[in-house]
């Protein structure tokens, strides 16, 4: 059997041997009849998501090119300056247009809820994407824990306020906290994800410790960073860069290849860890799951 050496102890060998096993062990007497060199001739490279047939982007990149402006606008130095934000203890309020209004701690909430893995595209509207293996569970789940009124028709979502572990939150140019927003439906939506982990691991600072949103159908800023309070509303939120900059970003930020940005066509987009560029796909590829919210839309328009 081959050796393994240290640097064959990515996370992402780690994360694709324990997957390999978990799934030979569900063969049962099959799995007798597995070559074990199989086992560990997995390299980093050629990783296949099982629920996307795109490569995984590797951990290396999904940690170290990040957005959180709260931290810094480079995005190779977001990991560094993250590094000693305090994640515990960490409270969740859900609250707003509920019967039961409830916070949170993070424990609680990773043990009440689980943790189930959900491979998803994140396209920035940048014109770069990925492709990341989250761990989490859906937020429809926590939305219906705490009972919405009639009068719930949107959820507003904030971010962490702590200029003194956060240097970006310093500057005078954004309105801080961080605040994003979705239409209830779209929240309700299982696509919608509330995101503790990523390769089989606590979510990185640099990720968006403890909790954070993943909404792989729109923008990547749309899923909101570190989250304190989920708030449900009757009138459209707010949010972060339809203040900063209304003539650049609209409040529903659906991907489409066919709208182009102010500054940026939306046409195509550029993988982290290739070099060609790809075609960018209606809603970033879940056009299938989420179109029919959008029927009364007209989607040459940029919203
Ligand atoms: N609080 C907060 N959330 C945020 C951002 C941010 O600056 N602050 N950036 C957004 C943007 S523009 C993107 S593309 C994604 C990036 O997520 P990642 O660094 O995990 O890839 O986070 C989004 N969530
Ligand atoms: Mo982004």
């Amino acid at each position: 059997m081959q050796q393994l050496t240290s640097s064959d102890i990515t996370p992402e060998s780690v994360y694709l041997n324990r997957r390999k096993f978990m799934k030979t062990a569900g063969f049962g007497a099959l799995a007798g009849l597995i070559n074990p060199l199989t086992l560990f001739s997995q390299t980093e490279t050629g990783i296949i998501g099982e629920q996307l047939r795109d490569e995984l982007t590797r951990f290396q990149a999904i940690t170290h090119y990040n957005n959180f402006y709260e931290f810094t606008t480079d995005k190779e130095g977001v990991a560094d300056l993250a590094k000693d934000l305090t994640t515990s203890p960490w409270e969740l309020e859900v609250t707003g247009e509920v019967h039961d209004p409830r916070t949170f701690d993070i424990e609680e909430l990773k043990k009440r809820y689980g943790q189930e893995e959900r491979i998803y595209r994140l396209r920035c509207v940048e014109g770069w994407s990925m492709v990341i293996p989250w761990m989490g569970f859906p937020l429809p789940v926590l939305l219906k824990a705490v009972e919405p009124t009639s009068r719930a028709k949107f959820v507003r979502f904030v971010s962490v306020n702590r200029p003194s572990e956060m240097p970006g939150q310093k500057g005078g140019w954004y309105q801080w906290p961080y605040v994003e927003g979705l239409r209830i439906d779209e929240a309700m939506h299982d696509l919608t994800f509330l995101v503790t982990g990523l390769y089989g691991k606590d979510l990185p600072h640099q990720n968006g410790a403890p909790i954070r949103l993943a909404v792989p159908w729109k923008y990547g800023f749309k899923s909101i960073k570190s989250l304190v309070k989920i708030e449900l509303v009757s009138e459209m939120p707010r949010t972060f860069w339809t203040q900063a900059a209304p003539k650049e970003y609209g409040f529903y930020a659906n991907v489409n290849p066919n709208v182009p940005h102010p500054r940026w066509s939306q046409s195509s987009e550029r993988r982290i860890g290739e070099f060609r560029r790809r075609k960018t796909l209606m809603f970033n590829g879940y056009a299938e799951e989420v179109g029919h919210l959008y029927s009364d839309m007209d989607l040459r328009r940029n919203y």
